[in-house]
C-alpha cells in the first residue's frame, strides 16, 4: 500500500517533521512518502494562504495518481483543497482536521482546539461545523505563534500546554486537538504533561487513510466527487486543463 502525506505549505523542514510523524504510526506493509508542492506559500495561516496553497497540492495529488498512490493525507489543518483533491483521487484523501476531530470525538465528549494564530480561529470553527456534532467543539484557542516560529520557537511546548490547560478548564473540555500540523511533534509530551487525549491530526489522518484502504474503499466517483469535467484553464493555470 502506497500513502502519499502532502504538506500543502512549501517548508521542506515541516514536511519532514510531518513525515515523522505519519511514519511513526504506519504498519507493515506500508510505504510512505511526504511531499512538499512546487508552488504555494511558505506556511498557511491566513485565507489567502489557504487559496494559494490549493494548486500547488492539487498538481501533487494529480502527480499522486500518475505514480499509482493508494490514499493521500492533506496535512494542513485548514483542509485545504480537500474537496477538489477529492474529485482527482481514486483512493482516499483525508485532511488532518478532519481526522483529529472525528477521533476526538471517539474519545471524549468535547474537545479544544489549539491553533496558531488568532486569525485561524474562524476556519478551525468552520470545520468543526462542518465533521462534528453541535456542542462538541467547545473552544478553539490561539497559542499566537506564527507556522514557522513552530520549528523555532523553545517555548512552544510550554506555550501550547498552558494554553491547552486553559482550554481543558474553561471549555470543560476532555480532550485536545493539535490545530497545526507542525504541532505534530509536540504531540507526546503534551499527553504526557495534560493527562488527557492529546490529537495529532497527521498521525490520526494516515491511521485513516491506511485503515480505507486496507477496507478496499476509495473515494466514491459516483456524484459529486467524479472526477472534474473536461475544461480549459488559461494564463498560470493553464497546466490544469482538463483533457
Ligand atoms: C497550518 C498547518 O497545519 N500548516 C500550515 O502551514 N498552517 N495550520 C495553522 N493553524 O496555522
Amino acid at each position: 500500500m502506497r500513502i502519499r502525506v502532502i504538506n500543502p505549505n512549501t517548508t521542506e523542514s515541516m514536511t519532514a517533521l510531518i513525515e515523522a510523524s505519519a511514519r511513526a504510526v504506519i504498519g507493515p506493509g506500508v510505504t510512505l512518502d511526504a511531499v512538499t508542492p512546487a508552488m504555494g506559500p511558505a506556511s498557511i495561516e491566513s485565507h489567502y494562504d489557504e487559496a494559494l496553497s490549493v494548486p500547488g497540492l492539487l498538481a501533487a495529488i494529480a502527480e499522486g495518481e500518475r505514480d499509482g498512490v493508494d490514499g493521500y493525507v492533506l496535512a494542513c489543518f485548514g483542509d485545504p483543497g480537500l474537496d477538489a483533491a477529492r474529485e482527482l483521487a481514486s483512493g482516499p484523501v483525508v485532511g488532518i482536521a478532519e481526522a483529529a476531530m472525528h477521533a476526538a470525538m471517539l474519545v471524549g465528549r468535547g474537545f479544544s482546539v489549539v491553533t496558531t494564530l488568532d486569525r485561524t480561529r474562524g476556519r478551525a470553527w468552520d470545520l468543526a461545523a462542518r465533521y462534528a456534532p453541535p456542542g462538541a467543539c467547545r473552544g478553539v484557542h490561539a497559542c499566537d505563534i506564527p507556522v514557522l516560529a513552530l520549528e523555532s520557537d523553545p517555548t512552544v511546548l510550554k506555550r501550547v500546554v498552558a494554553l491547552a490547560r486553559l482550554a481543558l478548564d474553561r471549555d470543560g473540555s476532555d480532550v485536545i486537538v493539535l490545530g497545526c500540523a507542525g504541532m505534530a511533534d509536540l504531540c507526546a509530551a503534551a499527553t504526557a504533561e495534560l493527562g488527557v487525549p492529546v490529537i495529532d491530526g497527521v498521525a490520526a489522518a494516515t491511521l485513516l487513510v491506511q485503515s480505507l484502504v486496507t477496507l478496499g474503499v476509495g473515494t466514491s466517483k459516483r456524484g459529486e466527487y467524479a472526477p472534474p469535467p473536461a475544461k480549459a484553464y488559461t494564463g498560470l493555470l493553464a497546466s490544469f486543463r482538463r483533457p
